[in-house]
């Protein structure tokens, strides 16, 4: 079918060698961490400038340092910062190759149709590219209300473009960080202890006894200093307790490795509750002084013994209970990681209500070696008049479903996008900063409907990605090397802010974040919203409110406050009261009740594989993120390509053998578009296949990760929606083999 947006591909003027190596990373178990120079140039013939690396969104902190000819030479961690502690993650140090990328994007872009219909991207000027964004946000706002202009967001750019739109009238934004990824976990921790996880997770690993990881990869997800706390866990002789299919590098470290049936933690959950209850082994002190709800727990999982959920789980009865032993022996100083990427199976928000409840019970809460109170330093706003009221914000677009929701759901922006759902406020058009979302996203037929859809699409990025395919106007942002951000002030154990300052020119054309929402804010009058002419005059005023300054700043990078809110623990028996309606933890969820929902936490059987398929499983890999990094230069070079994992019984029956080339096909006939290698091992469970995600671009422009390895997303067709908070369940599919490649197949828009 034609669509009126074509996805428009630029095949590139062919790959160019990597600007600089990174060969001298030592890429094996946790030893990920080095900060040698890439080139080496001492360090008194450089510049450091202060960073937070923006390659994820741990946010670390570190030296961006140049030479005296202004070339970039190397990305180290700043020692004060508690997210890195003085050392970059593999990513982070390879963060340069953001900047060194010749494949970004260097100038504006306009869509442009032929005469012979086919369309193309025109070079444009920042003037022709800013003028139409705005016209088109004038345009919207005149013929349907400003409100019916979305924003799909991540990180930091993201934050720009949401302050251009509160002051343009929208709150109608959504981020895949939220429904695609720890959303079920906000409400639920929110619903039991009144009280968020936040990022970074206040999980106190370093002086842990026991951390119980439930699908939860650290070593994998290199989220930097939790991967640092792990491993001095061990060092320590914590135990560490790990749920997953697979072997996975955290499992690998484990005392104890439980092979669990996908899709069935639920019922190890209630069957841990019901051993810490029925042999009274929870912390009684502790339930009674500061929970709700104990009574009904203890009659809820009354028949969900060990037993009962090795018939679901195929986790032997007798490790269920040695494991929920251990776990007491260490009570109160255990760590249940509540996960970061939980939208599994459509029932995240209980999965996670019940890894809060046995938080509870083990008193494993506000106690050395648990959940810390973690402390963040509020940034004063800096002066602009109120932002309007919009007449409907992104809780209005699903109206009375998924009241528990926190923030925007991305599938529910799609769908308010396409008329024929019906949704009482549509969604005209998208603004779209720094997230991928054709690699983000599941549901692609619901994707493409809503990209084609909306009457306009605005692109701000950094490199060529595959959504730019989609944009009527493409805007190329600076690297995070390159310019002046929002100070980062993320809550810790200590409350720090870090500066991002730039470290060198802007590439090419490409313009900072923050330019660009000033730009079209101006355009649009808005100019009381953006009254500065550099970001800089922005920063220096918070930190002149918060006793410090820009000058100090550039000096240290980042700035350690004392806490306010007071101890990191609870004291013995001291009196708390949660942000609960009970004011007390809450076993049995008033919340969710009110809103219709089982307060406690129920086993559902999901669906079994279709004889002949295999659940698709996916996670990270230590050297990337998700799908920003694979082109870079650096990284690429440490892994190329993705490999789909398979159990040696399953090879055997399709006579598979490692590094055989296979492409992938779903239960409802989605088909890779690329071939991707085998990988035999006994590291993965029979039933399920597992992938890296991240790879499989299908964007030329891209000149090093185009083709390479498979995209999970293609086979991610079939999603489960949970029904508390409207998160995208992404492990519902099933994946079979196919040894030659489809006849017919047409290639697919990524
Ligand atoms: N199949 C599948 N889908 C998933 C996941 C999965 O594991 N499998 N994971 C989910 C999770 S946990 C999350 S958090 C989301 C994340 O999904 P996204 O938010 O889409 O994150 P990224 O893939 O990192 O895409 C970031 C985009 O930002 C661009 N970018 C990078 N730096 C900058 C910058 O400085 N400025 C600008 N303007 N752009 C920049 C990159 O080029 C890229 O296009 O995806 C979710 N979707
Ligand atoms: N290197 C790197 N690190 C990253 C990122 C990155 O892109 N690259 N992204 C960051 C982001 S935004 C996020 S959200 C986090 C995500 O990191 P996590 O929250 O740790 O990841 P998940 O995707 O939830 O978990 C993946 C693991 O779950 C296992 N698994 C699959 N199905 C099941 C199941 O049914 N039950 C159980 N118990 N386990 C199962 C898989 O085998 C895999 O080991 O990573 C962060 N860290
Ligand atoms: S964990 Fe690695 S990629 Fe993420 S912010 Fe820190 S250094 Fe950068
Ligand atoms: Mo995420």
């Amino acid at each position: 079918m034609k669509t009126r947006r074509e996805f428009i591909k630029i095949s590139t003027a062919g790959a160019g060698a990597a600007a600089l190596g990174l060969h001298s990373l030592n890429v094996k178990g946790f030893d990920l961490f080095k900060n040698e120079s890439i080139e080496s140039v001492s360090d008194e013939d450089m510049t450091p400038y202060p960073t937070y690396c923006e390659v994820c969104f741990w946010k670390c902190a570190g030296w961006t340092y140049v030479d005296k000819k202004g070339k970039i030479r190397k990305i180290i961690g700043n020692k004060h910062d508690p997210h890195s502690n003085g050392r970059l993650c593999p990513r982070g140090t390879g963060g340069i190759g953001m900047y060194y990328d010749e494949d970004r994007l260097k100038y504006p872009l306009i869509r442009e149709t032929k005469p012979d219909g086919s369309q193309y991207f025109r070079r444009a000027t920042w003037d022709e590219a800013l003028d139409k964004v705005a016209g088109k946000m004038k345009e919207i706002a005149e013929k349907y209300g400003p409100e019916s202009f979305g924003l799909f967001n991540h990180g930091n750019p993201g934050a720009h473009f949401e302050h251009l739109m509160r002051a343009y009238g929208s709150e109608s934004n959504a981020e895949p960080a939220f429904a695609n990824c720890r959303g079920p976990r906000s409400v639920a921790y929110f619903s039991t202890f009144g009280a968020y996880i936040g990022s970074p997770e206040n999980t106190d690993i370093r002086d842990t006894r026991c951390l119980v990881l439930i699908g939860s990869h650290i070593g994998e997800n290199m989220h930097n200093s939790q991967v640092q706390e792990m491993s001095q866990a061990i060092d320590n002789g914590a135990t560490i307790i790990t749920v997953d299919p697979r072997l996975s590098t955290a499992a690998s470290k484990s005392k104890y490795w439980l092979p669990i049936k996908p899709s069935t933690d639920i019922a190890l959950l209630l069957a841990w509750i019901h051993v810490l209850i029925y042999e009274e082994l929870y912390n009684k002190k502790f339930v009674e002084k500061y929970t709700f709800g104990f009574d009904q727990l203890k009659e809820h999982v009354k028949d969900m013994t060990p037993e009962w959920a090795y018939g679901i789980t195929t986790i032997e009865p007798e490790l269920i209970r040695r494991t929920a032993r251990e776990m007491a022996g260490a009570a109160p100083h255990v760590v249940i990681h509540p996960g970061r990427h939980v939208v599994w199976y459509g029932d995240d928000t209980q999965r996670e209500r019940a890894m809060a409840i046995l938080t509870a019970l083990l008193g494993a809460w506000g106690k050395r070696g648990s959940l810390y109170f973690s402390e963040g330093i509020h940034v004063p706003h800096y002066p602009q008049p109120e932002y309007p009221e919009p007449k409907w914000t992104w809780k209005d677009i699903h109206g009375d479903k998924y009241k528990l929701a926190t923030m925007g759901i991305t599938t529910e922006i799609l769908k308010a996008s396409v008329p024929k759902y019906g949704y009482k406020h549509q969604i005209k058009a998208w603004l779209v900063a720094g997230t991928n979302l054709p690699l983000s996203l599941p549901d692609k037929k619901l994707f493409k409907e809503a990209a084609d859809a909306v009457e306009f699409i605005a692109v701000m990025d950094t490199m060529p990605m595959d959504i730019t395919g989609y944009a009527d106007v493409v805007l190329p942002e600076a690297t995070y090397l390159e310019r002046y951000d929002f100070l980062r002030a993320a809550p810790n154990r200590v409350p720090t802010i870090a500066l991002r300052m730039p470290a060198a020119k802007p590439k090419y054309e490409s313009k900072p974040g923050w330019w660009i929402a000033k730009q079209i804010g101006e355009r649009l009058g808005l100019h009381d919203y953006f009254n500065y002419d550099d970001y800089s005059e922005v920063i220096d005023w918070q930190l002149k409110q918060l006793g410090t300054s820009l000058e100090e700043m550039k000096k240290i990078g980042v700035k350690e406050f004392p806490r306010e809110s007071g101890p990191l623990y609870l004291g013995d028996d001291e009196d708390f009261e949660f942000n609960t309606s009970t004011g007390k933890i809450e076993l049995y969820s008033l919340d969710l009740a009110d809103n219709g929902f089982d307060p406690l936490p129920v086993y559902t059987p999901h669906p079994e594989p279709p004889e002949g398929f295999y659940r698709l499983i996916y996670g990270r890999a230590p050297m990337h993120t998700f799908s920003r990094t694979t082109n870079n230069p650096n990284l690429y070079d440490l892994m190329p390509e993705n490999n789909v994992w398979v159990n040696p019984k399953i090879a055997d029956l399709w006579g598979l053998k490692n590094g055989d080339e296979v492409w992938l096909k779903n239960q409802d006939g989605a088909v890779t578009n690329f071939p991707v290698k085998v990988r035999v091992t006994e590291r993965i469970r029979w039933d399920s296949v597992y992938m890296v995600h991240g790879f499989g671009h299908n964007d030329k422009r891209l000149s090093r990760a185009y083709g390479k390895g498979a995209s999970d997303e293609l086979m991610i067709t079939n999603i489960m929606i949970d029904p508390v908070m409207g998160g995208a369940g992404m492990r519902g599919n099933f994946i079979t083999f196919l040894k030659e490649k489809p006849e017919n197949k047409e290639e697919v828009e990524s």
